[in-house]
């Protein structure tokens, strides 16, 4: 089973992204290639689909960190909006453009999100399903590549992160967060069900 797993670097002025940090850990591992993309709408969707096109994974976890969430949120749609929130890390910002010009208004998420969301828990780690993945470079890469796989056998889906303590501890604002040793327990947790779902199939 191979399964390519992307993280995004730092962006919005943080010095750390928890979903960098976790890909790193778990990257090369057994069959797991690990990717993490820049934060920039131009370059992000190209070097994914690059990735995917020259791996060849059975399935594409991407992962990205979702500040004011207090619990991992496992999502389950991707819409074809970009409204930015914040400038990417080029210093663009943009308003009201679709992902894919013509294409769908949103795609489902292929992972067994519900599986998924049950192995998490069992973990002991919150988790929860969510209907929005926000209209900023997370959503874009998941319309992307769903997009990109529609009709193909390859499952894809996206998983937002709360914040490392020691982002919250860095900033000024009160945010929940949540530790680098729970991120991991509970892509651990997924990636397992996502192995096992792919055996069952064969
Ligand atoms: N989170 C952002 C983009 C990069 C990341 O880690 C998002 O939720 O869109």
């Amino acid at each position: 089973m191979r399964i390519l797993l992307t993280g995004f670097e730092p962006f919005g002025g943080s010095a750390l992204n928890p979903s960098q940090q976790v890909v790193e850990q778990l990257a090369g591992k057994t069959t797991v290639q690990g990717l993490v993309l820049p934060v920039d709408g131009q370059q992000a969707p190209q070097v994914l689909l690059r990735a995917v096109d020259s791996f060849r994974p059975q399935a594409v976890v991407c992962l990205g960190e979702a500040s004011r969430r207090a619990v991992i949120s496992i999502e389950r749609v991707a819409i074809n909006l970009l409204d930015y929130r914040i400038a990417d890390n080029t210093g663009q910002i943009v308003t009201d453009l679709p992902v894919v010009p013509g294409g769908p208004a949103a795609h489902f998420v292929t992972l067994p999100v519900r599986e998924m969301l049950r192995a998490v828990q069992v973990a002991g780690v919150p988790a929860e399903l969510s209907l929005s993945a926000g209209a900023y470079l997370c959503n874009q890469v998941l319309y992307t590549v769903l997009h990109h796989l529609a009709g193909s056998s390859v499952l894809a889906g996206f998983v937002h992160l709360p914040a490392l303590p020691e982002q919250v501890a860095a900033g000024s604002e009160r945010m929940p967060s949540m530790s680098l040793e729970a991120d991991l327990r509970a892509v651990r947790a997924i990636l397992a069900v996502i192995e096992q779902a792919a055996n069952s199939a064969i």
